[in-house]
């Protein structure tokens, strides 16, 4: 461990009782949780990642003023050597957080050159180096992506661009990310689409558009298999920002079109919460969608603020959110190859580095106490039996019929043509809430 982050000390786990900054409450990475179905430790459980944009890249600048954060490679002029120094920051970082792994697009952990050929060249020295750091550290990639949204190239898109030259570079820096994933060991692969979208229909074709999203996602699933990558691609649906609508808006809308493109076998999906609440719907409701279908692949883990209508990003500390949240991760068997990737950025006033730690130590700590309450939730069939109860007529006479396909409108009419009353039991709403917290 280099010591970039001096006024951050290995953080040990003090148990619910410690008011300490830099200390864990909920999370004890090499504790088992009794109650766990999943074989491992909370660490092997929760998987936890540190979004190298975030954590590294960023800098606490606003639309409104300047980065504020302060950080070990500030009044640093070489770009390379901030790239170096950002990198040793993440494995030092993560190790004393005892996180396993992070997450970075291709820009994040190197600078861009005049030429694609120069940014590769780049990229291949910051890969060296990170392979090198992973000689001595425990830490590994969760997911690698592209950015394919900041430079003005990409202003009306990458695959959904309406310029067939920027879907050809696009894919180029498709193919590299791919390749630097695979020679980092990543476990996972991202497609986020910011630019994948439009800002008025009065200039774009949609289902033009989309064809080419989807031409683009083969492409990139063949030359996967062609390397031999065999991490899971993942989608991540977010419904707005930066464009008015991106395609993959929500998980219902990936399903339908991966299912349209013949694309559901190669890709599941990486659900962040802040765009769950962007599209109007609970990060549970996300997961159950997405979990339902098979497709639940990883989770951003972040929280937005219900009076802002932006992406905010914050650090997780909703622990009613991150219970229901945890019931589905759980209800799914695990993250298998996914993990909670805290793609979350520290306020602009939290601008010490010991806050960068702290966000994280609060993050883990609401993930931990929620996995730990849904576990407990489960095993006692808190909501299993009732749920089991309210949908019980389904398992008999004329439930049971219609299920197994036997019954029709007419047979139906003949059955309900005489009912008088149906008694229908209370939905419990109140008291599933008050259950639920009870866990917490
Ligand atoms: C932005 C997205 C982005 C992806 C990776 O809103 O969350 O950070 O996770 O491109
Ligand atoms: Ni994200
Ligand atoms: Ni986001």
């Amino acid at each position: 461990m280099n010591d970039l982050f001096p006024s951050i000390p290995k953080i040990p786990y003090e148990g619910p009782d410690s008011d300490r900054e830099l200390a864990f409450k909920h999370y004890d990475p090499a504790a088992r949780t009794p109650d766990s179905p999943e074989p491992g430790t909370l660490k092997e459980c929760l998987r936890f990642s540190m979004a190298f944009w975030h954590s590294m890249t960023g800098t606490g600048k606003d639309p409104f003023g300047d980065g504020t954060l302060l950080r070990p490679w500030d009044g640093v002029d070489d770009e390379m050597e901030v790239a170096r120094l950002r990198m040793r920051s993440v494995f030092e970082l993560t190790e004393k957080l005892s996180i396993p792994f992070f997450c970075f697009h291709d820009r994040d952990i190197a600078p861009e050159g005049d030429t694609l050929r120069e940014t590769n060249r780049k990229l291949d020295e910051i890969t060296a180096l990170t392979k090198d750091l992973m000689r001595t550290s425990p830490t590994r990639v969760l997911w690698g992506t592209a950015n394919l949204f900041n430079h003005p190239r990409f202003l009306h898109g990458a695959a959904t661009s309406p310029d067939p030259r920027v879907f050809a570079y696009a894919a180029a820096q498709v193919k590299k990310a791919l390749e630097v994933t695979l020679e980092l060991g990543g476990q996972n692969y991202v497609f986020w689409g910011g630019r994948e979208g439009y800002e008025t229909l009065l200039n774009t074709d949609m289902k033009r558009e989309q064809d080419h999203l989807a031409r683009f996602l083969h492409m990139a699933a063949d030359y996967a298999r062609e390397i031999g990558f065999d991490g899971q691609l993942l989608i991540e649906p977010k419904p707005k920002e930066p464009t008015k609508h991106q395609y993959d808006s929500d998980a219902a809308a990936c399903w339908a079109f991966l299912q349209e493109y013949g694309l559901s076998s190669r890709f599941k999906l990486n659900i962040e919460t802040n765009h769950a609440t962007l599209a109007g719907h609970t990060m549970q409701h996300e997961l159950r969608y997405a979990r339902e279908r098979g497709i639940l692949g990883s989770i951003d883990a972040n929280q937005g603020d219900e009076l802002l209508g932006w992406d905010t990003d914050q650090f997780p500390t909703d622990l009613y959110m991150a219970t229901l949240a945890m019931y589905e991760v759980r209800k799914n068997g695990g993250l298998h190859s996914g993990g909670l990737n805290f793609d979350a950025k520290v306020r602009r006033g939290s601008h010490r580095p010991e806050d960068l730690a702290i966000a994280h130590i609060a993050g883990m700590d609401t993930m931990a106490r929620g996995y730990k309450a849904a576990g407990r939730m489960i095993a006692d069939g808190a909501l299993d039996r009732p749920l089991a109860e309210r949908y019980a007529l389904w398992g008999k006479g004329v439930g049971a019929a219609v299920e197994a396909g036997r019954e029709s409108f007419g047979s139906l009419e003949s059955f309900a043509l005489d009912i008088e009353d149906f008694d229908l039991p209370s939905g419990g709403q109140e008291f599933l809430e008050s259950r639920v917290n009870r866990y917490l």
